[in-house]
């Protein structure tokens, strides 16, 4: 069964997704996702110039052998570009395998090891009280985990906060040039132990809690913020620190007993192999699209399995339907599941491009039983809303200096 063509699609219903289409000479054809939030049409090139030439005429059985061809046989390895257009290619060869064998992909991989996925839904606010009652809401419709976040008093814009937006896709909007957000360190500290102190007396103690950082605090800063959230028993905190310093986290780990979780921004196994064998993390957080697809992600779990660590993959509202699909059968199949991340199935318009049969009971998410990933694309609504870029903001300190957003 040849590779006879690739597409690439790039649209936005709200925010620009990548979506890759391989066709086979019998007609079958796959779906996989390639967005990078911010740099879409840096994939888009890799993809058209330098990855689909070599693809053409391959067998598309042939996934593992694919997947160590596009690694190793480009030299410049890694990196989230690269490692993108790899993983689309692969997710669509999986949803190919899928629908050839007429199982869905996680029969594939090795049958159900649990019924549901457990998720975790966003809860975000103005302030704390806003912050919480979104969090209730979310108790109340089934959700066992919620992450907060909460806007930071004194700071015009705070991450994972939705402010007057109605979602994260209207927050995300059209970005023609990265817009500049201020941080601080000392008046976050003044807020988010006081957010957990209040969220454990008014949510109570069953509900598991999270937390995103998202890389801002220097480690030592994170090993304190651990140790003062170790009260209220987070399920995890997550991007305590930045990735890069892996080593980092050994310092945190020795101040906190605070489950750590990382892992969105990594492309590869290199990326977090010393986090992982050790045990500097509990939750490795890896996506599918970043990461190198579902063959890459299976032995990032794989491994991981070996330390008890458990894979809570990322899900962002910048991964399409066909990421969340790709982990919805990695986390029906794999063993050392921790919890999916779950920002619900997006807008109208992202609905009418990308049609699935996932259900969400609960705060459970039930994998599809179609053959394949269980994943359609509309490739006519897609072009009714064309690219339009983007930016991620950047962020800088109160004396200017640039800091991670
Ligand atoms: C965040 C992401 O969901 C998360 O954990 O870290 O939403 C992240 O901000 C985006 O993926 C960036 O594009
Ligand atoms: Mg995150």
């Amino acid at each position: 069964m040849k590779i006879e063509k690739i597409d690439v699609f790039v649209s936005c219903p709200g925010r620009n997704f990548v979506t890759v289409k391989v066709t086979t000479s019998d007609g079958v054809y796959g779906l996989g996702d390639a967005t990078v939030n911010g740099r879409e049409q840096a994939v888009v090139a890799m993809l058209q110039e330098h990855v689909i030439p070599c693809l053409i005429g391959r067998d598309a059985h042939n996934i593992e052998d694919i997947w160590q061809y596009l690694y190793r046989g480009v030299y410049w390895r890694r990196g989230p570009i690269n490692m993108a257009a790899i993983a689309a290619i692969d997710m669509a060869l999986w949803d190919i395998k899928g629908k050839v064998a007429g199982l869905p992909v996680y029969q594939l991989l090795g049958g159900k090891s649990r019924q549901g996925v457990t998720l975790y839904a966003h809860a975000n606010g103005e302030s704390i009280e806003q912050t919480l009652a979104n969090a209730e809401q979310h108790v109340s419709n089934g959700f066992k985990a919620v992450r907060l976040q909460s806007a930071v008093p004194g700071l015009e814009v705070t991450y994972g906060v939705l402010g007057d937006k109605k979602d994260y896709f209207e927050l995300q909007g059209s970005r023609p040039l990265p817009p500049e957000e201020t941080w601080s360190t000392p008046k976050y500290f003044d807020l988010v132990v006081e957010l957990f102190e209040q969220a454990r007396s008014r949510l109570g103690n069953q509900v598991q809690l999270l937390h995103d950082v998202h890389s801002r605090l220097t480690p030592i800063e994170s090993a304190r913020l651990g140790k003062l959230l170790e009260p209220y028993n987070l399920l995890f905190l997550e991007d305590a620190s930045i990735a890069e310093n892996q080593t980092a986290y050994k310092t945190i780990r020795q101040h906190t007993t605070t489950p750590l979780a990382i892992g969105e921004t990594y492309n590869t196994l290199w990326d977090c192999k010393d986090l992982i064998q050790n045990q500097w993390i509990d939750y490795i957080r890896v996506a599918a699209t970043h990461a190198g697809g579902i063959t890459a992600l299976k032995r990032i779990a794989d491994f991981a399995s070996v330390f008890n660590v458990q894979l809570a993959p990322h899900g962002a509202p910048d991964l399409s339907p066909v990421c969340f699909a790709a982990h919805m059968h990695l986390n029906t199949w794999v063993p050392n599941f921790g919890i999916q991340e779950f920002v619900g199935f997006g807008n109208e318009s992202l609905r009418e491009i990308f049609q699935h049969e996932f259900t969400v009971q609960n705060g459970m998410a039930y994998v599809s039983e179609a053959p394949g990933l269980g994943v359609e694309f509309d490739e006519q609504a897609a072009l009714k809303y064309p690219y339009k870029r983007s930016y991620l903001p950047v962020s800088r300190l109160e004396d200017g200096s640039m800091w991670h957003w």
